[in-house]
């Protein structure tokens, strides 16, 4: 029956409904339960089911609050004195408390949970990252340079600031930035111009730096050339920066840094990104200042690309959850469009691409945390080297790609600001581009194949997770076609070394993506092949991903 004019005045759509973030995702649950020790899981269970639970309440508040009230630079005091004042809201401020909460920096270093520790807290990080207005990324920040620091630092000195950084204690606690891109030098950080001068027994630092975000952060790691003695063509040094100085007034002035003004961006709109004059700003070297700081940034890169990954999905999940709950309540030809045939094959793909892309995600964290417990093999080293990159960035395309989709699957609303969905899109749009863009991850997946010879390690590792999925009849014809692309990225990957640089280069963003969906078909494969503890469409997710991979030949020269 056609509903009256009356009903029609009244009808007003309600939007979609969040759950409990974590006791909501079959997903995260059936992979924890695959990978982590069961009392592992327990024990985290409170923090992650409490966090899931903040996701879907408060943090949205808060973070509606922190983009509504973003970050104002004040760069004089009333009576003309700079001063260079952020103003954050106090929401910013109260989503970096959860994080410290839940330990977020803290959980990998805290030493109980072994090498199953960082996908502990990639599961938190997921949960956190879609409802913290990218407070995400001062976490990212402050873990990796807590990383670097124990691996390059002298502890004497560092183990303040190693302190400060995995604290859970808000008045203790500190977060870093990482200062990397310059005018001249964006991903060629070999520009990098700033210079450190030695004088008086201390290093200062002179030189702009032209993205830094987070720049409320207490301190940040950063490249610049040694002068005087110490320098050396094209020679960059690391060095830590306190970004206030203790001052006897206790109002914590700049350490000789100018904020010249907050950028202005298509999102990540709570996040205070600075460009900043650094003149005469003390610093310490980590390390050896003749040890060469690109290849000491490059390494706390790749824990921060892994976090870029955790946004990426954790994004993903979040547009696939209020997609489904939107297509539940809408009714349109005259059933819920959840029921309308190609309605629901897109959220299918939809929760099939989340699913691949999660898989991966989750499995370089795995990797990543037993490679820092000291439980890995060689091989694993290498594989974990090339995964990262090539995690990064099929993940972070993914998660643009499902968020415009998610807009879409709301019609108009999906169009709207104050519905809070564009936001989903803006936000996602950073994840290919800060922590190196996809082009240069395809450059750093080949250099991790002519330098670590990870590319044969990783098939191998490939072929012998779909050898446990043999016996899984369902899959079968899957399986077969996934070892087929594994033969012909292994033709490939020895080929490699007979074409010209030119063609290397002009294929690897082809290769590393086809290289990243055979290894998330893989790991699907396993996954549903599991004697237990497997997600009802688990066999749906194999099929529907396999079918999509294309693995192409290099170009012509
Ligand atoms: O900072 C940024 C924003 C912060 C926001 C954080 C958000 C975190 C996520 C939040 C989620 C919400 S954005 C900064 C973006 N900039 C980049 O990503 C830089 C992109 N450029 C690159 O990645 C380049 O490829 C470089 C800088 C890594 C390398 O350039 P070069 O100079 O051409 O590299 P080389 O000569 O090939 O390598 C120099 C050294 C070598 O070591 P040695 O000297 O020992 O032989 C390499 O093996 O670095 C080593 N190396 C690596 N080592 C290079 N890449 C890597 C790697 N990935 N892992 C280990």
């Amino acid at each position: 029956m056609e509903p009256s004019n009356q009903a029609k005045e009244n009808f007003y759509q309600s939007g979609p409904t969040l759950k409990n973030q974590y006791l909501d995702d079959v997903l995260l649950h059936t992979y924890l339960e695959q990978v982590v020790p069961s009392n592992i899981l327990t024990e985290n269970t409170p923090s992650l089911t409490e966090l899931g639970s903040q996701a879907a309440n408060e943090m949205i508040t808060l973070a509606e609050q922190a983009e509504y009230d973003p970050p104002v630079h004040e760069p004089f005091d009333a009576w003309g004195q700079r001063i260079d004042a952020i103003r954050m809201s106090p929401a910013w401020n109260a989503l970096g408390r959860i994080a410290l909460q839940h330990g977020l920096v803290a959980l990998p270093y805290e030493g109980q949970f072994g090498e199953h520790a960082r996908t502990i807290q990639a599961a938190l990080c997921y949960l956190y990252g879609p409802s913290s207005a990218t407070y995400l990324c001062p976490v990212a920040m402050s873990d990796a340079a807590t990383r670097t620091l124990l691996d390059q630092g002298d502890g004497k000195i560092f183990q303040p600031y190693i302190d400060r950084l995995t604290s859970r204690d808000p008045a203790v606690a500190w977060t870093s930035g990482q200062w990397m891109t310059e005018r001249e030098g964006g991903s060629d950080v070999r520009s990098t111009a700033t210079e450190a001068r030695y004088d008086d027994g201390k290093w200062r630092l002179y030189g702009d730096k032209w993205f830094t975000s987070a720049i409320t952060s207490d301190m940040a790691l950063t490249l610049a050339q040694p002068q005087g003695a110490q320098a050396r063509p094209h020679h960059l040094s690391l060095f830590l920066v306190e970004t206030k100085l203790d001052d006897d007034d206790g109002k914590g002035r700049w350490n000789n840094i100018t904020v010249n003004r907050l950028k202005d961006k298509l999102g990540t709109q709570a996040l205070p990104t600075g460009e900043i004059t650094l003149d005469g700003t003390l610093a310490l070297p980590v390390g050896d200042i003749s040890d060469n700081g690109i290849a000491k940034i490059a390494s706390m890169l790749n824990l921060t690309r892994l976090h870029n990954s955790y946004a990426a999905v954790g994004g993903m999940r979040r547009c696939f959850a209020l997609a489904r709950s939107y297509a539940l309540k809408r009714v349109a030809f005259g059933k819920p469009v959840a029921e309308l045939p190609l309605h629901a094959h897109t959220l299918a793909a939809m929760a099939t691409q989340l699913a691949g892309t999660f898989a991966i995600t989750f499995r370089a964290a795995a990797l990543y945390g037993k490679v820092e417990s000291a439980m890995a093999m060689q091989d694993e080293k290498q594989i974990l080297r090339l995964l990262i990159p090539l995690v990064k960035l099929f993940s972070a395309k993914q998660s643009v790609a499902l968020a415009s989709e998610t807009l879409e699957a709301f019609g108009g609303p999906g169009y709207v600001e104050s519905t809070g969905l564009p936001r989903l899109l803006r936000d996602a749009q950073v994840l290919p581009i800060w922590e190196g863009t996809t082009n240069v991850l395809a450059l750093d997946v080949l250099r991790a194949i002519d330098r670590e010879n990870a590319l044969k390690p990783l098939l191998n590792d490939a072929r012998s997770r779909l050898n446990t999925a043999i016996t899984h009849e369902p899959l079968a014809a899957v399986t077969s076609t996934l070892n087929a692309h594994l033969d012909q990225l292994d033709f490939l990957g020895d080929s490699l070394g007979a074409v010209s640089s030119e063609v290397r280069e002009a294929g690897a963003r082809s290769f590393a993506f086809a290289l990243a969906r055979v290894y998330g078909g893989v790991l699907l494969v396993e996954s549903a092949a599991q004697p237990e503890a497997t997600h009802p469409s688990a066999d749906t997710f194999a099929r529907q991903w396999a079918a999509d991979i294309r693995v192409d030949q290099f170009p012509n020269e």
